[in-house]
């Protein structure tokens, strides 16, 4: 049985969006041609409430791309984005989300960031991902989506951790990189952990 997990791709992380994914836009067809290829396919969604600890639009004196500490935890702050029920939360208009079976949506919490589609960044509550892909059978799992340095790399972390078999397909993410690199460190990182990354 063949799982894909599709991270993010929100209109928020494509070309023209908030926080804005360089290239993100171009993996929408290239996950579109493989959905055909899978028995199971999930999606996350990152949907902030608008007084997310992770906005720096939330933290007078801030900038975009500082670092703070949120709750005990390091939290870079990022541009408003994927607020829940707003246009840039939703599902990038050319995917495909017929054969989506279920959504699971992250980063509710307005003092907790969830970067993985498995559990919040402190691992303090869990999403149900996992429990409910065990329950659905799925052993192996293929991962596609952005940013391939953040969201991409710890739901890769937290399946493996978990249990699952995980492949990247690394031609259909792509990633924020605040700093050159940070993409290919990620994939390193993801692979060092026991991921499998296919070009
Ligand atoms: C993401 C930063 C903030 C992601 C989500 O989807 O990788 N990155 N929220
Ligand atoms: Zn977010």
């Amino acid at each position: 049985m063949k799982t894909l997990l599709l991270i993010d791709l929100q209109n928020d992380f494509l070309p023209g969006g908030a926080l804005a994914v360089p290239g993100g836009d171009e993996v929408i067809p290239i996950v579109n041609a493989l959905l055909p290829d899978f028995d199971l396919v999930v999606a996350t969604q990152d949907w902030h409430p608008p007084n997310h600890g992770s906005f720096a639009a939330n933290h007078p004196g801030r900038a975009v791309f500082e670092q703070i500490d949120l709750d005990g935890l390091p939290q870079t702050l990022w541009p408003v984005h994927c607020v829940q029920n707003t246009g840039g939360a939703l599902f990038a208009p050319g995917l495909d989300t017929r054969r989506v079976a279920r959504v699971f949506p992250k980063g509710s919490n307005p003092r907790i960031d969830s970067y993985s589609g498995f559990h919040d960044n402190g691992h303090r509550s869990s999403t149900g991902l996992g429990e409910w892909l065990k329950a659905h059978g799925a052993k192996r799992l293929s991962v596609v989506g952005v940013a391939t340095d953040y969201c991409v790399k710890f739901t890769v972390l937290d399946a493996l951790a978990e249990g699952f078999e995980v492949e990247v397909l690394a031609a259909a993410c792509r990633g924020v990189n605040l700093a050159e690199g940070d993409s290919e460190r990620a994939l390193e990182e993801m692979a060092a952990a026991g991921a499998r990354i296919v070009v």
